[in-house]
């Protein structure tokens, strides 16, 4: 098997050494970074996620998944920046004020950087006002806001409220999910999509940026 597809079968199966051996071997033998991220990294990850909504993968599979990817890109990175491979976009995540829970919006981070784009992981109990920071500030192209829990939904509306007074709400894409969230509610409170998971979540900022 050709270094391509051990990181690819590695991140599947979550084999992080294997994934660190093949990186390390495939760049010492001339491979470019920016073709073992593009043909081997990004597709094993938008395979875990498929598998993932088809009910094959769960939390567990994915977070081992991720873990051997963020291996073999951690290998990769130094080389990207010499190869000038420029991630798709750049996303700010979080989750909204009030809301300490980061399990969720961790894996959405994951699947989305999994899917050639820069996180800026903002944390939890992120304000309406750091979340406009963060855009203003960071050249970021997409926010994604995670919520937990019902009493906590609302700081989306008003996080998005405070990108429409900061006059910033069309130069971002925003997306909402969270288990009590729903399609219907991101449409109530004019979110540009709704994620059900970590792997619609990476999809739908695709389809969101045009990639
Ligand atoms: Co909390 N908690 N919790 N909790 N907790 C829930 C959410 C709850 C449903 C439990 C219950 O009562 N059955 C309930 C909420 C009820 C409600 O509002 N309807 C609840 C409660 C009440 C509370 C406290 C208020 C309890 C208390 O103190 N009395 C308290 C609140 C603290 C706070 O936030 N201010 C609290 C605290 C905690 C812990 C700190 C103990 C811990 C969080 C640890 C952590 O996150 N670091 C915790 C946990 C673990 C849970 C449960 C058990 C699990 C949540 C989780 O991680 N799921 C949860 C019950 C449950 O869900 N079964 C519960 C796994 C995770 C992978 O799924 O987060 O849904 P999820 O993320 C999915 C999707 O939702 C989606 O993709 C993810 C992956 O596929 N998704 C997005 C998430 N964010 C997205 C963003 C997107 C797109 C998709 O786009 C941007």
């Amino acid at each position: 098997m050709g270094h391509v597809d051990t990181i690819y079968d590695g991140i599947l199966k979550g084999n992080m050494k294997a994934v660190q051996d093949a990186t390390n071997a495939g760049l010492s033998e001339g491979l470019l970074a920016g073709r073992l991220l593009n043909e081997a990294m990004i597709p094993a990850m938008a395979e875990v996620g498929r598998l993932f909504e088809a009910n094959e993968y769960y939390v567990p599979e994915m977070l081992i998944a991720a873990r051997a990817m963020k291996a073999g890109l951690a290998i990769l990175r130094p080389q990207l920046v010499e190869e000038e491979v420029k991630p798709l976009g750049r996303v700010a995540l979080g989750t909204v004020k009030g809301d300490l829970h980061d399990i969720g919006k961790n894996l959405v981070g994951i699947m989305i950087e999994g899917a050639g784009f820069e996180i800026i992981d903002l944390g939890v109990d992120v304000s309406p006002e750091a979340f406009v920071d963060a855009v203003r500030d960071q050249d970021v192209d997409l926010v994604g806001l995670s919520a937990l829990l019902t009493t906590t939904m609302p700081s989306m509306k008003t996080t998005i409220e405070a990108f429409e007074e900061a006059g910033l709400r069309d130069q971002v894409k925003i997306i909402v999910g969270g288990a009590p969230v729903t399609q219907r509610y991101a449409d109530e409170i004019g979110a540009d999509g709704y994620g059900r998971d970590a792997a619609a979540a990476a999809n739908l900022a695709k389809q969101l940026l045009g990639v």
